[in-house]
C-alpha cells in the first residue's frame, strides 16, 4: 500500500498527486500537520513534502515519485516516454517548470508572508522577471504541442498544472501567452488536476497566492 505525506495547498504534492490520480493508483494520504510532523521528518530529515512510502521504500521529491509511479506502479497513463531522448525533453520541461516557475512563483508568495520590514522587493522583482521569461519560452515551446513535451501527458504537465496555477495568480500571463492560457485551461480540466484542486477548495483561505 502507497502513502503520500501532504499538505492539501502544497504545490509539489499536488503534482504528485495528480499521477496518481491519472491512472487511479489506490494510495493514503497523511496530512502534514502538528500531530504528525515528528513522523514526517524522522522519514525525510528535509522536512519538504511531498514523501512517499511504499513498503519499506521511502520516496521524496516529487519528480521522483513520478518516476516511481511510473515504474512501479504503471497504468494507462504512462508519465515518462521509453524512448530516451523522449524522456530527457520531459524531464527537461519537469525541470523548466520546478526550477523556473515553481521556484520564482514561491519566492513572491513567500515574499508576501514575510513580515513587514522583512520582504524582498528586488528578489520578487528578480522572481517576476524570471517567470516572464519562463512564460515566453513555454509559449514557444506549446507551438504544435497538445501538452508541453508533445501530444502525451506526461511527468512534465505534472509539474506544469500546479506551477502554473499559482505563477498567473501571482504574475499574470501577457496577452500574447495564448497558447499558455489554453494549455492550463486545458489542464485545468483534466479529471486527475480538477479532482486535485476539487480537493484543495476548502483550504484555499488559508492561502494568500491561491
Ligand atoms: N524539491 C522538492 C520541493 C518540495 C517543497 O519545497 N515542498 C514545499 C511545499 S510545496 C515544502 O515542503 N514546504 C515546507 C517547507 O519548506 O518547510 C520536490 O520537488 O518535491
Amino acid at each position: 500500500m502507497l502513502t503520500l505525506y501532504a499538505h492539501p495547498l502544497s504545490s509539489y504534492c499536488w503534482k504528485a498527486l495528480i499521477a496518481l490520480y491519472e491512472n487511479e493508483t489506490p494510495f493514503s494520504t497523511v496530512v502534514i500537520d502538528q500531530n504528525t510532523y515528528a513522523e514526517f521528518k524522522a522519514l525525510w530529515p528535509l522536512a519538504k513534502f511531498p514523501v512517499l512510502r511504499d513498503g519499506e521504500q521511502i520516496i521524496p521529491e516529487a519528480s521522483l515519485i513520478i518516476e516511481h509511479l511510473d515504474a512501479h506502479h504503471r497504468g494507462r497513463t504512462r508519465f515518462l516516454p521509453d524512448d530516451a531522448d523522449a524522456a530527457i525533453t520531459v524531464r527537461l520541461w519537469d525541470r523548466v517548470f520546478d526550477n523556473y516557475v515553481m521556484t520564482p512563483m514561491s519566492k513572491i508568495i513567500a515574499d508576501i508572508l514575510r513580515p513587514e520590514g522583512k520582504r524582498d522587493p528586488h528578489g520578487v522583482e528578480e522572481a517576476r522577471a524570471l517567470l516572464r521569461t519562463a512564460y515566453d519560452m513555454i509559449e514557444a515551446q506549446l507551438e504544435g504541442r497538445v501538452f508541453i513535451a508533445g501530444d502525451a501527458f506526461s511527468m512534465a504537465d505534472c509539474a506544469a498544472a500546479p506551477s502554473l496555477y499559482y505563477a498567473v495568480r501571482n504574475e499574470p500571463l501577457a496577452a500574447s501567452h495564448v497558447a499558455t492560457a489554453a494549455y492550463l485551461d486545458r489542464l485545468k480540466q483534466r479529471p486527475s488536476f480538477a479532482r486535485t484542486l476539487e480537493e484543495a477548495q476548502p483550504f484555499f483561505h488559508l492561502y494568500p497566492g491561491a
